[in-house]
């Protein structure tokens, strides 16, 4: 454990100011204090940090285009447990550290749910005492910022670094590392072994930024590796003398200083949209290269057999942005380690182990051939041999030639990423039971029925200690004031809550905890947006990336609905409700920005139409993410989780609401199944289309969104609301929302939910006014949640995965 007195802290925090400012605190801004902060608590780690590197366990490295990290500060100092110390400290020299906290940039290096969960796996594995360690980007600019203009949104640069850096990385130029691109592969024979050249190709520098990521009160500290592209400096002349002639003209230095920096310039901000363009792939190949060579150069520095690399490490790929690990793992086995192909390919599987984290066809990612043999000569040579012992096998297996089609890694002149991660893996998992069972079954069948045990279930988690301990503090407290300590570090100890089911006291406090927090949203969108909202309305949350499968648009209809009955019964019975959204639409994805501004147009009429007193508001917030996320999660006593059923591989916001006691309105997809199954039926809301009649509509059809309209009056008329003028300022977007509806059948059958969901709705209004039984199934909603921590997550993966057949010191463990 590290430990620092409030008196040796005051030290530290005085002299840096002086050190690194040359001023006074008065005089230093919240940032400068920041700075100063963030520096003491560095110092106070980094032997700690230093040390852990030199563990001798089986190393796991997670591999992902996205990490979402959230602020860092009150969550380093929660889990190395010194607030005592500090807070006082800095009171005492005239600081709040809340302030602090507060001033921190949030690092939006993700788009939403993979980034995220990279982010709660790199908590846990620190947390649970794994040496796992994380490799990205250090994107210039991350996820743009939201700004809601007249109801659009429109896209801001995230300028995160401003401050000349991050206040908790470390640079570390010692340990760059050289990536090729483009150039030209010569296979040479050198006394009957082949040798590669690689010449003319551009170098990139890969510049390693490290993150601390603390472990909960263990002495674990794991590094967050993101690498910064740029050009090369003066001290890789000599490695790079095979290397394009870049030192031309001024023109061709400019020229090439921009293909260099352009590669960690932005985050993509897509999730499941695929974009095809060669900057992505640039990025994907960048920092894969950058860490592959990483991990390698440090296995070789320790003098290590490579033939046992699968003993000692572990590497992991976040969906298919980093298959290229696969590739890249084979061409340092063969070119500079000298393995036989069998070799370097069981040492590659052996090793390399695959999440999928969506079904959606559009993100699964796919390049052109052309496009990989001109930026990567070398790995396309190899994917083409994969590819090809890949086609040889399944013809050994007489699979019919359909079946093989459906599984080659190159066809129709396209690269696809997701069947050369399954076939360069030894694990592949989906990440919720639904989820995995639809890959095995649908999918992915053609490869499920040919390896049947790669594939397993790992259904996601979240860090509890940043979305429970820390984002709700007041809840967390009386948790452990009924139940004690434990579950802190163990969440199914969540459990013994249940026995204060029919604790009126309990109940009543819990209720109160949660208004309290719905006091503080309040506040939060009266100072932001200036609307008044009532903290004794139901708060009905939806945040989540924009996107039509997610069907905000279904939530958007139904207050459209509700807001009729209200006009023509002003006696309509019904709690007040405020509908809460927070999503961010992909820049170039229209039809969600269409909803976006669907939704402020509604917001705009209802919020301000006096008929109906204030019964329903509509709340759009600019600029959701991690640390808004923090605010609203605690304040929401309705979750939902409403996709069509089938298509959210998982859900994790589902996760961290359940957790913090807000109930599930919901389909019976992603890990609703599970939350369901831990709650049970009382305590959960379940509405609409099965996963097997959604498949069977998409099979066969029979889906006819123009029938609903026609037969229903009150789809008709909320419907034609979009292109009557009924919402005003919606002209153009209406149209579009409608021709998905109606020209276009609906693709994600919102309409033939709507009914369903309504009923569902009317049930949660009268669930909400008897507030004792509310309040218990928030409570059993909270004593249920232990499951979905990333602790229980990250155990399955070090036990089934990663260290399958070894203990975590890397000693084999006879199965
Ligand atoms: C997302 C899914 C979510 C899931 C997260 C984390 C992508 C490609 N997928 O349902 O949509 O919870 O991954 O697994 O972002």
């Amino acid at each position: 454990m590290i430990t620092i007195s409030k008196k040796k802290f005051k030290q530290c925090f005085e002299a840096k100011i002086y050190s690194i400012y040359a001023q006074s605190i008065k005089d230093a801004t919240n940032e400068q204090l920041l700075n100063v902060l963030c520096s003491v608590i560095k110092d106070v780690l980094s032997k700690r940090w230093v040390d852990n590197k030199l563990s001798s366990q089986k190393e796991v490295y997670y591999f992902s285009v996205e990490f979402l990290l959230g602020r860092q500060l009150k969550s380093n100092i929660l889990n190395l447990d010194i607030e005592e110390s500090i807070r006082p400290g800095l009171e005492e020299l005239g600081i709040d550290l809340d302030d602090l906290i507060e001033a921190e940039a949030d690092p939006a290096l993700g788009n939403g749910g993979l980034g995220r969960l990279a982010a709660c796996f790199l908590d846990s594995m620190s947390s649970l005492n794994i040496s796992g360690h994380g490799y990205g980007i250090r994107y210039k600019y991350g996820l743009f910022e939201q700004k809601i203009l007249n109801g659009y949104q429109v896209e801001v640069p995230d300028n995160w670094l401003t401050q000349g850096g991050y206040v908790w990385e470390t640079v570390r130029p010692n340990k760059a590392i050289v990536v090729k691109f483009e150039g030209n592969v010569q296979l040479i024979d050198e006394n009957g072994k082949f040798k590669t050249i690689h010449k003319d190709y551009i170098p990139v520098m890969a510049m390693p930024y490290d993150i601390p990521i603390i472990g909960y009160r263990n002495s674990c500290i794991n590094t967050l590796r993101l690498f910064k592209s740029e050009i090369l400096s003066r001290d890789f002349g000599l490695v790079t003398s095979n290397a394009k002639n870049l030192s031309g003209s001024y023109e061709d230095a400019l020229m090439y200083k921009y293909y260099a920096e352009e590669i960690s310039q932005v985050l993509y901000p897509n999730d499941s949209n695929y974009a095809g363009i060669l900057l992505r792939l640039k990025q994907e190949y960048f920092f894969v290269s950058a860490g592959i060579q990483d991990i390698i150069r440090k296995y070789r520095k320790n003098k290590l057999n490579i033939a046992n690399l699968p003993e000692k490490i572990a590497i992991h790929i976040n969906d298919t942005h980093p298959t290229l690990c696969i590739p890249e793992l084979m061409r340092i086995l063969l070119d500079e380690e000298g393995l036989s192909w069998d070799e370097a390919w069981n040492i590659t599987k052996n090793t390399v182990s695959y999440t999928n984290h969506t079904i959606m066809t559009e993100a699964m990612e796919k390049w052109p051939i052309g496009m990989m043999k001109k930026l990567l000569p070398r790995i396309y040579m190899i994917i083409e041999e994969i590819n090809r012992r890949h086609i040889n096998d399944l013809k050994a297996n007489a699979y019919d030639e359909y079946k093989i089609e459906r599984m080659r890694i190159i066809s129709n002149n396209e690269i696809r990423m997701a069947n050369l991660s399954i076939v360069g893996s030894h694990s592949v998992n989906g990440v919720a039971k639904l989820h995995t069972e639809i890959l095995k079954r649908e999918v992915l069948k053609d490869f499920y029925e040919d390896e049947p045990e790669k594939f397993n279930n790992k259904t996601n988690g979240i860090a509890h200690r940043r979305w429970l301990i820390s984002a709700n503090q007041n809840l967390s407290n009386l948790i452990t004031e009924l139940i004690g300590e434990e579950w802190k570090s163990d969440t199914f100890k969540l459990l013994d809550l249940g026995k204060y089911e029919q604790d009126k006291d309990v109940l009543e406090k819990v209720g109160e905890i949660k208004y309290n927090n719905k006091k503080k949203l309040a506040k939060y969108i009266k100072e932001m947006q200036n609307i008044d909202i009532d903290p004794n309305s139901i708060f009905d949350v939806q945040i989540k990336r924009l996107h039509a499968y997610k069907r905000q648009l279904l939530n958007a209809l139904h207050i459209l609905n509700l807001y009729h009955e209200l006009l023509e019964n002003p006696n309509f019975d019904m709690v007040p409700r405020t509908f809460i959204f927070g999503a961010k639409a992909a820049p170039g994805y229209y039809l969600a920005k269409c909803i976006i501004k669907f939704i402020n147009c509604l917001a705009d009429k209802i919020n301000n139409d006096p008929r109906i007193e204030g019964k329903i508001k509509v709340v759009f917030l600019e600029n959701y993410g991690v640390s808004l996320a923090e605010l609203i999660i605690p304040a929401a006593d309705v979750s939902e989780q409403i996709s069509t059923t089938t298509k959210e591989a998982s859900g994790t916001g589902n996760m961290k609401l359940m957790m913090n006691g807000a109930i599930t309105l919901g389909t019976l997809d992603g890990a609703n199944v599970e939350i369901y199954d831990q709650v049970g039926k009382e305590n959960i809301i379940i509405f609409g289309l099965t996963a097997s009649q959604v498949l069977n509509y998409n099979k066969y059809g029979g889906y006819s969104a123009l029938d609903l309209y026609n037969s229903d009056k009150k789809i008709k008329r909320v419907v034609d609301d979009l292109i009557n003028g009924f919402i005003p300022n919606m002209d153009k977007e209406g149209r579009e929302i409608y021709n998905a509806l109606i020209t276009y059948n609906d693709e994600y059958f919102v309409l033939r939910d709507i009914q369903n969901y309504e009923e569902a709705q009317r049930k949660i209004n009268r669930l909400y006014k008897n507030r004792d039984e509310w309040n218990r199934m928030a409570l059993m909603n909270i004593a249920n949640s232990g499951m979905f921590s990333s602790d229980r997550t990250i155990e399955e993966y070090g036990k089934y995965i990663w260290f399958k057949g070894c203990d975590i010191n890397g000693k084999y463990i006879k199965l």
